[in-house]
């Protein structure tokens, strides 16, 4: 959030009289002995949203150069989860209502084990490594966020798919007594996400449970979320309940809800502008310029073979 103070010393002393220099002057140490204090009001106020810290997270081997991350309180107050509202700030204000315990994850579908976990023993079960990752929405902006989590192949293996196996679905709990926003009929719910098998198993793409070394906080998608970094944000979908491996492409909530500007693969591409508007620039909160957005997110040289010969175009 960026708090815009027109600075004391901006006035011009010709502008003011005797007296108003006097009320200038004191309104300059005011503001001063308020910005003073602001850094240490902003860190008691975000301490007291902060979860609880994780242990035993490996630090990311591989951080992504020159980039610093975004801070708690950018992550967790500027949030896209329509299940608590449509405005950027409604996820922070409504979704911490949402039990996230007890958790069930049903996998199912096109494997020799189906079942389900417990988050507890997710928790228990896969080693938990830091990732901070890009990430890049659809609308043009952009944060860096050091994730907590696995990776989804992890996960995966221990259902057994079958060779049958070619897509992975993914749905979001549905619940309209504890997500609010389903009453309305913004979206086809329960929010549903796919990727192809080999997009699933690669080893960028993780499960997150944590952020900056704590729980994962409700608006980020707690207590599991999908993180794919080379794609547009939709693709990482939050609180999920259910995960089915099947043979076909499996539908897409904004895939469905309007075909003509998001597609299944949506990858992060400068070159395929949304219909309605450039996705040349993003602009990364906390910062006033924009930076030109990068093939696959900054990740083409991790993923680029997975699409080799596919036109991005026409599988956008
Ligand atoms: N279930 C669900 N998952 C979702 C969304 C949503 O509305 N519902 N929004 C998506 C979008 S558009 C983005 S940009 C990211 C935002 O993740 P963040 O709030 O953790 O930054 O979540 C994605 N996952
Ligand atoms: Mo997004």
């Amino acid at each position: 959030m960026l708090i815009r103070v027109r600075p004391g010393w901006a006035l011009r002393e010709s502008e003011v009289t005797d007296e108003g220099l006097w009320r200038a002057r004191r309104r300059f140490l005011s503001v001063a002995a308020g910005l003073a204090a602001a850094p240490a009001l902003a860190r008691a106020a975000s301490e007291a949203t902060m979860t609880a810290p994780l242990p035993d997270v490996r630090p990311d081997p591989a951080p992504p150069p020159g980039e610093r991350p975004n801070t708690w309180e950018q992550i967790t107050r500027y949030n896209n989860f329509y299940e608590f509202g449509t405005g950027k700030r409604d996820p922070a204000r409504y979704a911490g209502r949402l039990r996230t315990r007890p958790w069930t994850v049903v996998v199912e579908g096109e494997c020799e084990r189906p079942g389900e976990i417990g988050i507890e023993d997710i928790l228990r079960g896969f080693p938990l490594e830091e990732r901070i990752y890009r990430l890049r929405c659809v609308e043009g902006w952009s944060m860096v966020i050091p994730w907590v989590g696995f990776p989804l192949r992890r996960l995966l293996e221990r259902f057994r798919p079958t060779s049958a196996a070619r897509y992975v679905a993914f749905e979001t709990l549905h619940d309209p007594e504890r997500m609010p926003g389903q009453h309305r009929r913004i979206l086809d719910w329960p929010y549903r996400e796919g990727l192809r098998m080999d997009e699933a198993v690669h080893p960028l793409t993780i499960l997150a449970v944590g952020l900056h070394g704590r729980v994962l906080p409700n608006q980020n998608g707690a207590p599991l979320r999908l993180v794919v970094p080379w794609k547009y944000g939709f693709k990482s979908i939050k609180s999920i309940v259910r995960i089915r491996l099947v043979r076909e492409r499996p539908p897409t909530t904004w895939s469905q809800a309007a075909p003509h500007e998001y597609g299944f693969y949506a990858n992060v591409n400068p070159d395929v502008p949304h219909p309605r508007w450039s996705q040349r620039y993003e602009r990364r909160i906390g910062e006033l310029r924009r930076r030109p957005t990068l093939p696959f997110n900054g990740y083409a040289e991790a993923v680029a073979h997975l699409y080799a010969g596919m036109d991005l175009r026409r599988f956008f």
